[in-house]
């Protein structure tokens, strides 16, 4: 019998002949012409503030019934390129997009700009953003998520079936630092939280979470927040749905009960079994490639990959299946999984060139396993059919469909 690590010499001795041979038939090995230069119109700027190579073309696109700009010019649902993403941040310019209806991206001065903590406090503060600065500060990788973020049989690519999260490295104060500071007073229950757009983003947040690990992040992948992102200051609510991570925050009001903004009514639902499914997100894992539009060339050795996020902590396993679910293996994690953050996955796999449907599933710290979408029909009491929607957010298993030319199409059409 054949060892396994001899097997993998082996394909490793084959695919690199394979790959050399390919490239032989391209190109000369030696004997390259030089790239041409790159067409620079403004030096200056590349120099100061760098920009991608024109060859790169990855893009946000918005939300199918949410055109951006909207008819009221504004921003609305933008969605991230997540097909193209390679390890766990997503650049700042990528990042998904999620304003409530009639919101501007407001363009704020930092220098005028200012928090207020008041309510159930002994002492009101205001901070302006270079006094936050001061404080103690915490760096960590954090991925966002909207509620929003729901496949449908009609999406054909990842990006529109799971384009509504993404994951920075977010720089901050802690938030409870600010609430001891302020002296929080006995009988405080929830905060609320407000932006300094004209809708406001207002949104409720249990006191305890808000004295746990939220951030007032200032910094967002080595530089400043992007003003989509919140400029100058948002909160972050790790592993909360999207809607609790207040952008442009000017206010933090600590009060005895929950709130229950206009943001918040949209989001809950009164059935206990919906809202628990609702605040704190996943587990929830989608496959980046193959994907929805692109192509495997032929049979042979790929990796499939993508990425697993839990709003309940790591993420401790991602298995996958290439049989529609009948049987699944463990996939590798090619990053660290850290907590509340997205988490690369990668399975390195042979495609025999025959049709078939691969899908994912991760299982958090917790022990909690992401749903089918036949598990999800089945706790609702509802027909797996095409009508069949998960109620709160949607965390169940998207397959994706192999056809026998390599072309890969959204499991749910
Ligand atoms: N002030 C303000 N905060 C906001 C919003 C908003 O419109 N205004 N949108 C919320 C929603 S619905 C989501 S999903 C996240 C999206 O964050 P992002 O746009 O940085 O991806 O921000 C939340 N915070
Ligand atoms: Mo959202």
């Amino acid at each position: 019998m054949e060892s396994k690590s001899s097997g993998r010499r082996k394909f490793l001795k084959n695919s690199a002949a394979l790959i050399g041979a390919a490239a032989a038939g391209v190109r000369p090995a030696s004997g390259q012409a030089p790239a041409p230069d790159m067409d620079m119109p403004d030096l200056d700027a590349l120099i100061s503030y760098g920009q991608r190579s024109p060859f790169v073309k990855s893009k946000r696109i918005s939300v199918m019934e949410r055109m951006s700009p909207d008819e009221f010019g504004m921003t609305f649902h933008v969605l991230s390129p997540i097909q193209d993403s390679v390890g766990i941040i997503t650049p700042s310019s990528l990042h998904y997009v999620s304003t409530h209806r009639g919101s501007y991206v407001p363009n704020i001065d930092p220098q005028e700009h200012r928090l207020l903590i008041h309510g159930m406090v002994d002492r009101p503060l205001i901070f302006t953003v270079d006094e936050l600065k001061r404080f103690p500060f915490v760096t960590r990788a954090l991925f966002l998520e909207c509620l929003g973020n729901r496949a449908k049989p009609a999406h054909k690519t990842v990006q529109e079936t799971h384009g509504l999260t993404s994951c920075s490295e977010w720089t901050g104060v802690p938030l409870s630092l600010l609430l001891k500071e302020a002296g929080v007073q006995n009988g405080a229950a929830f905060i609320v939280a407000e932006g300094a757009e004209s809708v406001k983003g207002t949104t409720s947040i249990p006191f305890g979470k808000a004295m746990d690990d939220c951030l007032i992040a200032y910094g967002q992948n080595g530089e400043a927040l992007r003003p989509h992102q919140g400029f100058p200051i948002r909160l972050l609510v790790p592993g909360f749905e999207g809607m609790h991570n207040v952008k442009y925050l000017r206010r933090i009001k600590v009060v005895e009960k929950d709130y229950m903004t206009y943001n918040d009514y949209g989001h809950i639902v009164p059935d206990a079994r919906v809202a628990a499914l609702t605040r704190q997100i996943g587990p929830k894992s989608v496959i980046t490639y193959p994907s929805g539009e692109q192509k495997l060339s032929g049979p042979g050795y790929y990796e499939i990959t993508g990425l697993a996020w839990s709003g309940f902590g790591v993420i401790r396993n991602v298995e996958i299946s290439t049989d529609g679910g009948q049987t699944w293996k463990l996939a590798e994690l090619r990053t660290p999984s850290y907590a509340m953050a997205h988490t690369r996955f990668a399975f390195p796999w042979t495609w025999d060139g025959k049709e078939c449907v691969i899908m994912s599933r991760c299982t958090d710290e917790l022990g909690s396993r992401q749903p089918t979408r036949a598990e999800s029909a089945k706790y609702w009491n509802k027909p797996d059919d095409s009508s069949f929607r998960t109620p709160g957010a949607d965390n169940t298993v998207l397959p994706w469909r192999i056809a026998s030319d390599g072309s890969v199409h959204n499991g749910l059409a």
